[in-house]
């Protein structure tokens, strides 16, 4: 959306069939390209996105500011989405999770604060002046750690790294971003009545 660029957007949801036939692990996002060639993983989508149109750049044109920009997304995606997605079961089955989980959780997710205490610019952007890559993955990043590790843990982690919730309520306000999230919130009913369908097959079992 952020480049213009025109797509079609497919509800698929996990567990499925045709989800399989365009992710090799069966999630979500994954992406069919104008070849016919089927992407998953977010980072990998996104650097496809950004080398096959360029135009509306979301990457820095130097190698070493681009590093830093992924450098940013990497941690984001290993210290702070892997983490939090641990919880996600705890989370929609309504259970706590176990005191060791949350213990691994939680010592994972500091090492993140520490490295992205030192790496986040917020000037204005997540790595500098120029808007990034990073600003888009970390702001969707955030939303799972809010709905999963600071539920579960009951602790503010976004609250740990100074600029970022000021930063992250900015992201929230563009057009953009609003118009996914009423997407978001749109099909959270349909959504929840598939993970509580799943959650019945899997207790039934
Ligand atoms: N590493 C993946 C994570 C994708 C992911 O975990 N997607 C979730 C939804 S946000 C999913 O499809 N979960 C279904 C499942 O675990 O079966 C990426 O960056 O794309």
């Amino acid at each position: 959306m952020y480049k213009e660029l025109p797509f079609q957007e497919n509800l698929i949801f996990a567990g499925s069939d045709e989800l399989l036939r365009v992710s090799p692990v069966g999630k979500v996002p994954a992406i069919t390209t104008d070849e016919g060639v089927t992407l998953s993983e977010s980072s990998v989508i996104c650097d496809f996105i950004e080398e096959t149109y360029p135009a509306i750049p979301l990457y820095p044109d130097s190698a070493t500011e681009r590093a830093a920009v992924r450098q940013i997304m990497k941690i984001w995606e290993l210290y702070f989405e892997l983490p939090s997605r641990r919880l996600i079961p705890y989370v929609f089955s309504g259970t706590n999770a176990p005191d060791a989980v949350k213990e691994e959780v939680r010592q994972v997710l500091t090492r993140g604060i520490t490295a992205l205490n030192r790496l986040c610019q917020f000037s204005p952007w997540i790595a500098g002046e120029q808007f990034t890559m990073a600003d888009i993955y970390v702001h969707y990043v955030n939303t799972i750690v809010n709905a999963f590790a600071a539920t579960q843990l009951d602790w503010d982690v976004l609250a740990e790294i100074p600029g970022m919730k000021e930063w992250n309520d900015k992201m929230s306000q563009s057009d953009i971003a609003q118009k996914v999230e009423a997407d978001r919130l749109a099909n959270m009913p349909k959504f929840m009545q598939h993970v509580k369908a799943q959650i019945q097959a899997a207790q039934s079992k």
